[in-house]
């Protein structure tokens, strides 16, 4: 299984340097129009790359390719076991703040099986569950059905992609036949960039087949991935020294 990583870290570089030219060219001569114009293009580029950042910290926590036999396998919760209704993804929002998915998709290894509704919004530190079926009167906000159908994870192996509205990849996880066993896979630990094991595997599991729409185990540790504003912060800080030093 892979996780795409490289994209964040490029954004964070470009926040930090972003931030560190605004603060020294900005603040220091703010008289001078020239310098002036390069502050605001440069606060500019700042939030854009502040707003992707958030992007960057969406990922995909856990999915149920194959659904136990019997109730057992009822993840939807409506009193129903079926194979493709019961499938479903988890996606986590890491970061510290809402983050608006609308029109966002969910794939497999064939096409996109999902588009969020649009203004979708997954709150900061909160899952976000899209279920092949089932229905939709009995579900929480943060859980849609398919859009497109059902979500078809194929349970000897497969793909899901999360995309931005643009198209732009944002997680990605590939799978074999260990997510073919009656449970769900998740990321350990939960919320985090960590490893994908069975979810009965998972601490303080107690043979719970899937957990969609909560962690069982709560928020992980939060010094794995930086929060945007602390880079921003961190940049700031580290530009006004510069300033500083230089009166
Ligand atoms: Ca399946
Ligand atoms: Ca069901
Ligand atoms: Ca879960």
């Amino acid at each position: 299984m892979q996780v795409k990583k490289l994209a964040p870290h490029f954004k964070n570089c470009c926040t930090v340097v972003c931030g560190t030219l605004y603060s020294v060219f900005g603040i220091k001569r703010l008289k001078n129009l020239g310098n002036a114009v390069i502050a605001i293009f440069t606060l500019l580029i700042l939030l854009v790359f502040t707003a992707q950042d958030a992007q960057a910290l969406i990922l995909i926590n856990e999915f149920l390719a194959d659904p136990a036999p019997g109730l057992a396998g009822d993840a939807n919760g409506d009193g129903t076991r079926h194979s493709y209704e019961d499938e479903f993804v988890e996606i986590f929002n890491l970061s510290s703040e809402a983050v608006n998915i609308g029109n966002w998709s969910i794939s497999d290894s064939a096409s996109i099986r999902h588009y969020f509704d649009a203004d979708t919004l997954i709150e900061a530190n909160s899952t976000f569950v899209v279920f092949g079926g089932g229905d939709e009167d009995l579900m929480p906000e943060h859980w849609q059905t398919a859009s497109e159908g059902y979500l078809w994870l194929n349970n000897g192996g497969d793909a899901i992609f999360l995309r931005d509205e643009n198209g732009l990849e944002i997680d990605f996880v590939t799978y074999g036949s260990e997510a073919g066993n009656d449970q769900s896979m998740s990321r350990n630990p939960e919320g985090s960039l960590g490893e994908w094991i069975k979810h009965t595997d998972l601490p303080n599991a107690n043979g719970r087949l899937f957990s969609p729409g909560y962690l069982i185990n709560g928020l992980p540790s939060q010094s794995a991935a930086p929060e945007p504003a602390t880079l921003v912060y961190l940049a700031f800080g580290l530009g006004s020294m510069i300033l500083v030093r230089k009166r």
